[in-house]
């Protein structure tokens, strides 16, 4: 296990959700099925709202409409961006990737935290858990600003489209990046519900908690975790899907037989490459999180070409990568969706894709961050050993 990236070592306390193998992610004990029902949407819409899981996260409840409406507003009236953002990510090169600027633009926001001067002035201990919370709400409120201002730099012409404070966070988001239609505000409801969390063992929520065990703010620890997301393992796969569904089609048009898509899979394999959006460390069936997508697919873009390629790559990438036979789990994971789904509205930037994921991750992390300090969770600190510990232990391990 030590050898193996730690797989099935049950080791923190992480209290926002959790994962089950066989039937997926659950939030406070809840499905997204359920989830998607119960929570609170926009007006006229049919997608939850973010805020309604934030709050779920937080309390342990589903919240009423009126509760999510104040949430909305509450973000929204903490929304403004300190100009230090924006001279930083003008200090970065105009190719640094989306990924590297949103790193970027929170540590320039960091001197701001709320977290960091509560302990400086001596609070006590009991209270940490109020200045992690108002930090992370600050910077949650933050993030659709940050994030567009991301976008319109690097893929637009840099001008900037201000807040429209009446709208719900997500649809808010859609907007400041240019984006208006109804459409493409419900997808973002979706997209930021569904992406908010995933237990604690993954890179990024694991990052996040380990390094805010050290009592670093909120900033800081997101951080952490915002950079092992930007890995292609991990988050960056759903920009790195969206290539790889480019060169297929490319490669094999339209309409491929399903002969010439599993020749191009196994050649995708041959080349020493992962076939992204595949596979899950945790997960041993197709993720709940990609079968939304494709519901959400199936109802507003059943005839798009790209979303037809998923579908038909779901019919063959199982089936080679069980005959590899070392892939533990041959089924879809959330990022084999999420850019089909963002292409069809114009969102073509595949290398602005992990920058949405880390949006809706933050608000599942610092949800956790917060109680973790209110429940007084100690510094993180395992024990590490050699492969020469392990050879006098065990004897040698042959390969
Ligand atoms: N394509 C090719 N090979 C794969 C594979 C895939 N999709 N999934 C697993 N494998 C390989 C592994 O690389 C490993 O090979 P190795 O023994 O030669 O090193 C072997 O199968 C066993 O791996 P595993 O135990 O099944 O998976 P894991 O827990 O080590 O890794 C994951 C999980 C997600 C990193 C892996 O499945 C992968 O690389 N998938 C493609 C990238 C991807 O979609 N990542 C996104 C995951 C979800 C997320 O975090 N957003």
């Amino acid at each position: 296990m030590v050898a193996g990236g730690m797989r099935g070592i049950t080791a923190m306390l992480y209290e926002t959700s959790l994962l089950d193998a066989e039937e997926g992610i659950r939030f406070r004990g809840r499905a997204i099925p359920e989830l998607r029902e119960k929570l609170p949407k926009a007006r006229g819409g049919e997608e939850p709202l973010p805020e309604g899981i934030m709050w779920l996260m937080l309390t342990g409840e589903i919240p009423s409409e009126a509760q999510v409406r104040t949430l909305s507003a509450e973000l929204a009236a903490r929304a403004e961006v300190p100009k230090a953002v924006f001279d930083a990510l003008d200090a970065l090169p105009k190719n640094a990737h989306p990924m590297t600027q949103l790193s970027v633009a929170l540590m320039a926001m960091q001197p701001e935290s709320k977290f960091a001067k509560a302990y400086q002035d001596g609070a006590h201990k009991t209270t940490f858990w109020e200045h992690a919370f108002e930090d992370s709400m600050d910077i949650i409120a933050r993030l659709p600003a940050v994030c567009a201002a991301i976008y319109r730099r690097t893929f637009k012409d840099g001008t900037l489209v201000a807040a429209d404070a009446s709208l719900d966070w997500a649809a808010n988001f859609a907007h400041m990046m240019g984006h208006d239609s109804e459409a493409v505000k419900e997808l973002m409801r979706l997209y930021m519900t569904i992406h908010v969390d995933h237990e604690g063992g993954n890179v990024s929520a694991h990052a996040t908690h380990l390094v805010g065990s050290a009592l670093s703010d909120p900033y800081l620890s997101l951080v952490a975790g915002l950079n092992g997301l930007a890995g292609p393992l991990h988050g960056l796969a759903n920009q790195e899907v969206l290539k790889w569904l480019n060169e297929t089609r490319e490669k094999v048009g339209d309409n491929a037989t399903k002969e010439e898509l599993t020749e191009f899979v196994w050649a995708t394999l041959k080349s020493g490459r992962v076939v992204p959006g595949y596979g899950h460390g945790v997960l041993r069936k197709t993720d709940p999180r990609y079968t939304c997508q494709r519901e959400f697919a199936l109802k507003h873009l059943p005839d798009d070409p790209m979303f037809k390629l998923v579908g038909k790559l779901f019919e063959v990438v199982p089936g080679v990568l069980t005959e590899t036979g070392k892939v533990k789990n041959p089924w879809p994971n959330v990022d084999a969706h999420s850019g089909v789904l963002l292409q069809y509205y114009g969102i073509t930037e595949a290398n602005f894709y992990t920058v949405l994921f880390g949006a809706s991750r933050a608000i599942g992390v610092l949800s956790q961050l917060t109680l973790s300090r209110g429940s007084g969770y100690p510094i993180e600190r395992p024990k590490s050993v050699t492969s020469q510990w392990i050879e006098e232990k065990f004897g040698k391990v042959e390969a």
